[in-house]
């Protein structure tokens, strides 16, 4: 997807690029400029959570995979608990944040166009229209991909990565970079298993501590219910430890990053020489 879609040039970075390319400036420089410029506005964002001691969390996914739904019930559980808000990415339509709206709680839906991803500019200028001392918990709803997600810090505490049973269990072997950068991994929609004779929980962990990732993966179905519980306990210990930060002026960046930067960079680079580009064929014969 990276690799010919351009999506390292953002709405809220492309006046960067224009600048760097009329100086002059070869792609792998202004790719790497582009991300670096991200990381800046990432550690800023930070900064805003961690002065409201908001813990602020990365759903990431294939579309379609259940992140709105498990925010959905999430929000009916602990709206009452802890004061919720919810960033959503989608390349169009409203749809997700006025689903959460409905829950009852504020939502900010960034719409990316063609960019596959967030990156932290996009999530900055959506912090403009929240009120983050109203905030103990905020849900950033990353664009459905598998790839290009990982690779951008958005000013987050935590990844989480959701693989659903209808995807297939080997999805982290083909998706390395998406779980190397998982610090939570949820199995969603496990009420359909008992219908998929083809997906093993434990084989899509196994491949999972084959990228030598030890984080926790916790199977649920956000339509019964199931499982529920033990992501609710995850959450609550981890707005725990995050005021715990807060209070010491610490912060905390989430999993791996500059792997996947670097990849992605360095992908879009290898594109854009004709040279290299024969080593990755678009095309492979049967
Ligand atoms: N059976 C079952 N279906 C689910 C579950 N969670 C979500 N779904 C269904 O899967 C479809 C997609 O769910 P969403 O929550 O919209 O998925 P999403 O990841 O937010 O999708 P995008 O925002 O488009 O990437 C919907 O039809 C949901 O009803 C689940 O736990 N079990
Ligand atoms: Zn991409
Ligand atoms: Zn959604
Ligand atoms: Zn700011």
């Amino acid at each position: 997807m990276c690799e010919t879609c351009g999506c390292n040039i953002t709405p809220g970075n492309e006046h960067l690029a224009r600048q760097k390319n009329s100086q002059g400036q070869d792609a792998v420089t202004v790719l790497k400029n582009l991300l670096g410029a991200n990381d800046q506005v990432a550690s800023h964002n930070r900064e805003h959570f961690d002065l409201h001691g908001v813990l602020a969390l990365n759903l990431m996914s294939s579309p379609g995979s259940g992140k709105t739904l498990l925010l959905e019930a999430t929000i009916e559980a602990l709206k009452h608990k802890f004061r919720i808000a919810v960033i959503e990415g989608d390349l169009e339509t409203e749809n997700d944040a006025a689903r959460i709206r409905a829950k009852g709680v504020p939502a900010v839906q960034i719409t990316t166009g063609s960019a596959c991803h967030l990156d932290a500019h996009m999530v900055h200028d959506a912090l403009h229209h929240m009120k983050l001392a109203d905030i103990d918990i905020l849900f950033i709803e990353n664009v459905g991909n598998l790839v290009c997600p990982a690779s951008f810090d958005l000013g987050q505490h935590r990844n989480i990565t959701l693989l659903s049973v209808t995807e297939g269990d080997d999805k982290p072997a083909k998706y390395p970079v998406m779980f190397r950068a998982a610090d939570l991994v949820l199995l969603t929609k496990t009420d359909l298993l008992p219908a998929l004779d083809d997906f093993d929980p434990d084989r899509a962990e196994h491949y999972l501590r084959q990228l030598a990732n030890p984080a926790p993966v916790l199977r649920l179905s956000a339509k019964t219910k199931d499982g529920l519980d033990a992501w609710f306990d995850w959450l609550r210990q981890e707005l725990l430890t995050q005021r715990q930060r807060a209070r010491h002026g610490q912060s905390l960046r989430p999993a791996i990053q500059s792997d996947g930067a670097r990849m992605h960079a360095e992908m879009a680079a290898h594109h854009s020489s004709p040279a290299t580009s024969e080593k990755h064929p678009r095309y492979r014969e049967a």
